[in-house]
């Protein structure tokens, strides 16, 4: 059978690859090209995927990678992996994903498999696709078979990949689900099935939604704790104790990446259709989003204390991407508070070993060089990002003051504050 794998990004790059060295023959489909062009070069533009993994594909020709969608009609299973963002109304974009249908119409042969795991709302599935593919005449279960199956891998995790990760299936019919399962089965450990293609949809969305609002309620819980004295880090470890009923969440300046802040509006959105306002997803939302004003609000009261305003400091960000250990700067908080250090007439610049150049309301600053005489020149800095092969000893040393949002630097230090903990300077 061939596989096709529709959008090679984060989500079908390690897919198809994954696929293709198990053996599959598989063709992706990427309109971009300067991704087409590196993946044939043997070039991978997503770190969990090596290059020379892609590079012996490639090779072996068992990864095929093209723009032209009329190479689905050599596919017997699509598996649809293009991005579902939100709109600036805040509302879902799953146009990419309508795109993909009406090439399904022009140009993939019947009795195809089609497989839905781009994130989406409970109803995607049949609504946009089961739907659209009716109305044109194609007969499920004859001209198609639909199943939907969240990805859910971790991006940066070094322990789970898609292959130890069960894999969630539901299928418009129970024959769709039973083919979905024949493929996954042979590139991951345990399929699991669900008994509707909505139950599928909605399991994705309960796990990042669970995690926007723990982190907003541990955010909460970090700005209580600072009025009350109390380090927060102190007691999510003496909590984290309980061998039972308990799972840390931690501060931050906010959540970044491609899924945790967007996934919960999709579900608060199809939630408003049936007159259903969740009071979380949107209280997490608040909270989350509120930790970048926070942060440059306490940097502001520190300078203050330490004599200096925040217009014409010289601030350093140490950390842009959106987490730990990848290079991936998708609404990262960052972002946001370079954008609220700049208003405050701040001048700002970075540190981030995996993020060479960041480009900031359409102005490109690339990354500092972290050496003494560097490091000596500002007036503050604020860890956003405590990447592990950063050298925080020569921070320690060098920068008069550091923000610390990820209880990153564990010795107390007078010029070290933590979010979360009292600071005897704030
Ligand atoms: N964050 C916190 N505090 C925490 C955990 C995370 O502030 O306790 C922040 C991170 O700094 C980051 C954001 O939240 O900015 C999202 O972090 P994440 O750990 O959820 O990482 P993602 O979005 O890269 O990956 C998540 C997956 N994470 C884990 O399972 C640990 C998982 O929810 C999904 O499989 C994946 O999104 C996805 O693709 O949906």
């Amino acid at each position: 059978a061939i596989l096709g794998v529709i959008g090679l990004g984060y989500v079908g790059l390690p897919l198809a690859t994954t696929t293709a060295l198990s053996g599959f023959k598989v063709i992706g489909i990427e309109t971009n090209k300067t991704k087409v062009n590196k993946l044939l070069a043997g070039k991978s533009y997503v770190k969990d995927v090596p290059d020379d993994d892609i590079a012996s594909v490639i090779k072996k020709g068992s990864l095929s990678v093209t723009s032209e969608y009329k190479q689905m009609n050599k596919m017997d299973v699509i598996i649809i992996c293009v991005p579902t963002p939100l709109k600036n109304d805040n509302t879902p974009d799953v146009s990419y994903i309508y795109q993909v249908v009406e090439k399904i119409k022009q140009y993939a042969k019947k009795s195809i498999l089609i497989i839905l795991e781009s994130t989406s709302y409970p109803g995607t599935t049949e609504e946009l696709i089961m739907k659209e593919l009716e109305n044109a005449g194609w007969v499920l279960n004859k001209d198609f078979n639909l199943s939907f199956s969240p990805e859910r891998v971790d991006p940066g995790n070094k322990l789970y990949s898609l292959r130890n990760t069960p894999k969630i299936v539901g299928g418009v019919t129970q024959k769709c689900s039973q083919l979905a399962g024949l493929l996954y089965k042979q590139i991951t450990n345990e399929v699991f099935f669900v008994s509707s293609v909505k139950t599928a949809e909605m399991v994705k969305l309960l796990e990042n939604t669970f995690r926007s609002v723990n982190i907003g309620f541990i955010n909460e819980m970090a700005l209580l704790c600072e009025k009350m004295g109390i380090n927060i880090w102190e007691v999510i470890e003496a909590a984290s104790t309980k061998p039972f009923g308990y799972m840390a969440f931690y501060p931050g300046p906010g959540i970044g990446g491609h899924c945790i802040p967007i996934d919960p509006i999709y579900l608060e959105w199809k939630a408003k259709t049936f007159n259903f306002y969740s009071g979380f997803i949107k209280l997490a939302s608040k909270i989350n989003d509120s930790m970048s004003q926070y942060i440059v609000n306490s940097i502001k009261q520190i300078l203050d204390n330490s004599g200096k305003s925040i217009e014409k400091s010289k601030i350093l960000i140490v950390g842009v991407a959106y987490k730990k250990d990848i290079d991936d700067v998708r609404e990262s908080p960052a972002l946001k508070i370079i954008d609220l250090l700049i208003d405050e007439k701040a001048s700002v610049d970075y540190y981030d070993p995996y993020v060479k150049e960041l480009t900031i309301s359409n102005k490109t600053i690339s990354s500092i060089n972290l050496t003494k005489e560097n490091l000596k020149e500002y007036d503050c800095s604020i860890i956003i990002t405590n990447h592990d092969n950063i050298d925080y000893e020569l921070l320690i040393e060098n920068l008069k003051i550091i923000y610390d949002t990820r209880n990153t630097i564990k010795e107390k230090k007078e010029n070290v504050f933590l979010l979360g903990a009292v600071n005897n300077n704030t």
